[in-house]
């Protein structure tokens, strides 16, 4: 049975100015508003209602959990609520990521909470046994940011749920789909199906309970730019969090201080960063696989700078073990009127296959180009040096083509 449910992400857009019928807009938006929500509790109802059914009936079974490759506070918090909601149902959970757990944050909120998740090492061969699953969960991703998939498509594992707040990827085949693109974090909807208490009653007493509601507290805050980004449906689960988190376990996750490593790319990308037309570029070189991270914590950085309201920072990534190079970069943008999602498009086309090398959502975005054949770390220093001039020029030229405004692809103004 494929069910996507579709409820309605219209918003009440009260952009009509005109003072004389601005009190009755007024009045028919809130009772527009109210419909709209209430239809939504209608469907999030039904959901909850058909969740708890297909728990019931799969009483004994042992799900696997997949979350993104590089698993952020969202997933890893939906994660675990997942699991806890099963355990009510007698069902057990493993819960695997195929990358590595790399921002200082998502490191500390696993250790702090001691949040039960694996990393499944594809050239170790560290993951489970399939044989004992009867079924997959995919959660805040459809499978496209997950290298973990082909295992389980290989091995024929049955696909049981999905839940997502990501635009819909691709067409997909499970016994519940729950795809919500107009909420903000998958943390809000797992919330929703605590809030229900029809899947788990949370329990303040319970020290894994008021770790797992501090887990969803950051996922949210995380996934909608500290509440900034959040629509309605965020902020009243934030609110239902708000009476079983620990805000002092909340404040140590973010205190998390930064590893040297990644203070080095921000310093690299202070150094490096060429400022044109209220962007900022920079190219950092080379770094670790289990670095990567760094990134977007130096683009993070870059837009904080006066006059900035855009940072591109790039750098070759390489993966010892794979012996695998790609080049990943990430933006991140304060000016509303720059869509990430359009820019990079724009900027890096598509690969041989016709697939974006990159793509974005509000406020930030991000790109990953394969370096193919001339991938590969040598002795030889030269090579390695040409090798990333070559990369940051065409990045560079491919970036400023936009940014100038010349050009006219691109306003800047
Ligand atoms: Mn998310």
């Amino acid at each position: 049975m494929t069910n996507s449910n579709k409820a309605s992400s219209a918003t009440v857009k009260d952009s009509d100015t005109s003072a004389t019928n601005q009190s009755t807009k007024t009045v028919s938006a809130s009772v527009g508003q109210r419909a709209i929500s209430k239809r939504a509790n209608d469907e999030e109802r039904s959901l909850v209602f058909q969740l708890s059914k297909l728990l019931s009936e799969r009483s004994g079974h042992r799900h696997l959990v997949l979350i993104q490759d590089f698993p952020d506070p969202d997933a890893l918090s939906s994660a675990w609520t997942y699991r806890l909601i099963c355990k009510n149902y007698n069902i057990d959970c493993d819960i695997y990521y195929g990358g590595t757990l790399s921002h200082q944050e998502n490191i500390a909120l696993v250790r702090l909470s001691g949040m039960p998740v694996r990393r499944w090492n594809l050239q170790t061969n560290s993951g489970p046994d399939l044989s004992q699953y009867q079924a997959y969960v995919l959660l805040d991703t459809q499978g496209t940011t997950s290298q973990l998939i082909h295992l389980v498509e290989a091995a024929e594992l049955p696909l049981f749920l999905v839940v997502d707040h990501h635009a819909p990827q691709h067409e997909i085949s499970a016994s519940l789909v729950d795809l919500r693109p107009h909420i903000r974090a998958t943390a809000t909807i797992l919330t929703q199906y605590l809030q229900s208490e029809q899947l788990l009653t949370l329990d303040r007493g319970n020290s894994t309970h008021v770790k797992c509601a501090t887990a969803l507290m950051h996922g949210l805050r995380a996934d909608t730019n500290n509440l900034m980004h959040a629509a309605e449906a965020d902020f009243e689960a934030a609110a239902y969090l708000s009476n079983y988190y620990d805000p002092q376990l909340l404040a140590a996750i973010l205190r998390a201080s930064r590893s040297k490593r990644v203070m080095d790319v921000i310093e690299r990308s202070l150094r490096n960063r060429q400022v044109q037309n209220n962007f900022s570029i920079a190219g950092v070189g080379y770094l670790r696989y289990e670095d990567r991270d760094a990134i977007p914590q130096a683009a993070d950085f870059l837009v904080t700078e006066e006059n900035v309201h855009t940072a591109v920072v790039y750098g070759i990534v390489h993966d010892e073990d794979e012996e695998r190079e790609v080049v990943i970069g990430s933006l991140r943008t304060s000016k509303i009127t720059l869509d990430p999602d359009e820019f990079i498009k724009e900027a890096f086309g598509r690969d041989t296959e016709g697939r974006f090398f990159g793509g974005g959502r509000t406020t930030a975005g991000g790109f990953e180009i394969p370096i193919g054949f001339l991938s590969g770390f040598y002795e030889n220093s030269d090579y390695n040096r040409l090798k990333w001039e070559v990369f940051d020029i065409q990045v560079k030229q491919k970036l400023l083509r936009l940014i100038n405004p010349e050009d006219g692809l691109i306003s800047t103004d």
